[in-house]
């Protein structure tokens, strides 16, 4: 078998979720596993999360990307004070999950959070990043590096592209091969799938709110999904109250017209 590379999608604390995705996927030593970030915030098990990435490196070769939620929450255990965004936006559910977690793990989550990359471009000029990047020269030129795990402009741009119809995405794109991101849930554009936009692919399929977790594989572009997130942790409400989930269920992996 050929190395294989796989992108996962963001995975808010969902950590049965992860585990039955890594299962079906089928872990070799030679894999290598790129995360788009957003391990935390959202089901009950983000502690967990981390935790168990730490491990997964031993299986094979793993790269960790900084999502915004992750960098709410390195914050937080560096300095001891959640910021009261994060608060509104799930870190409760975080805070919740670290309380039995002794201070030496601590330690070694604080290290994880400190280590994660901004963004990462493989020898085949293929980026990876959580959320996006604004600047026309490419990520090495970005006026702010938290536009790598906030920026919601190249998913729009590309998607306002598509819908006209043009021939090319963002002029920015095209100083790639391709491109992976999550943040934004796909959920959003209808899709339950990886969705993909000119060289730009969009991972996170909302495993946070109503939707399974993704792996893409980028070679073949095979997919693998959990199953959706929430029936692992049915008492719990995720990112939401699952406001969504009756229209979402009911398209279960139907795949959108490219
Ligand atoms: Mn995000």
């Amino acid at each position: 078998m050929l190395p294989r590379t796989f992108v996962i999608g963001d995975i808010h604390g969902g950590l049965l979720a992860l585990k039955q995705l890594l299962h079906k996927v089928g872990i070799q030593p030679s894999d290598t596993l790129i995360f788009i970030g957003d391990y935390v915030d959202g089901w009950s098990q983000s502690a967990g999360v981390i935790s168990y990435l730490l491990q997964l490196r031993s299986s094979c070769h793993c790269i960790f990307l900084r999502g915004n939620h992750d960098a709410y929450c390195e914050q937080w255990l560096e300095t001891g004070i959640p910021e009261a965004n994060w608060l509104k936006n799930g870190g409760g559910t975080t805070i919740n999950s670290y309380q039995q977690v002794p201070e030496d793990i601590r330690h070694l989550h604080r290290q994880f959070f400190r280590e994660l990359l901004n963004f990462y471009v493989d020898n085949e000029n293929r980026l990876f990043v959580h959320a996006g990047f604004i600047s026309k020269s490419g990520v090495r030129h970005e006026p702010d590096y938290k536009n790598f795990y906030w920026d919601r402009t190249l998913w729009q741009q590309t998607l306002q592209h598509k819908a006209a119809k043009g021939e090319q995405g963002p002029a920015r794109l095209g100083l790639y091969k391709s491109v992976y991101i999550g943040h934004t849930p796909t959920l959003n554009s209808g899709s339950t799938v990886p969705v993909q936009a000119y060289n730009l692919w969009n991972v996170d399929t909302g495993a946070g709110y109503t939707g399974p977790l993704s792996a893409l594989e980028i070679h073949t572009e095979a997919v693998y999904q959990s199953d959706i997130v929430r029936w692992f942790y049915p008492n719990e409400t995720g990112r939401n109250g699952g406001a969504q989930a009756a229209p979402i269920i009911h398209q279960l992996f139907k795949r959108l017209p490219q």
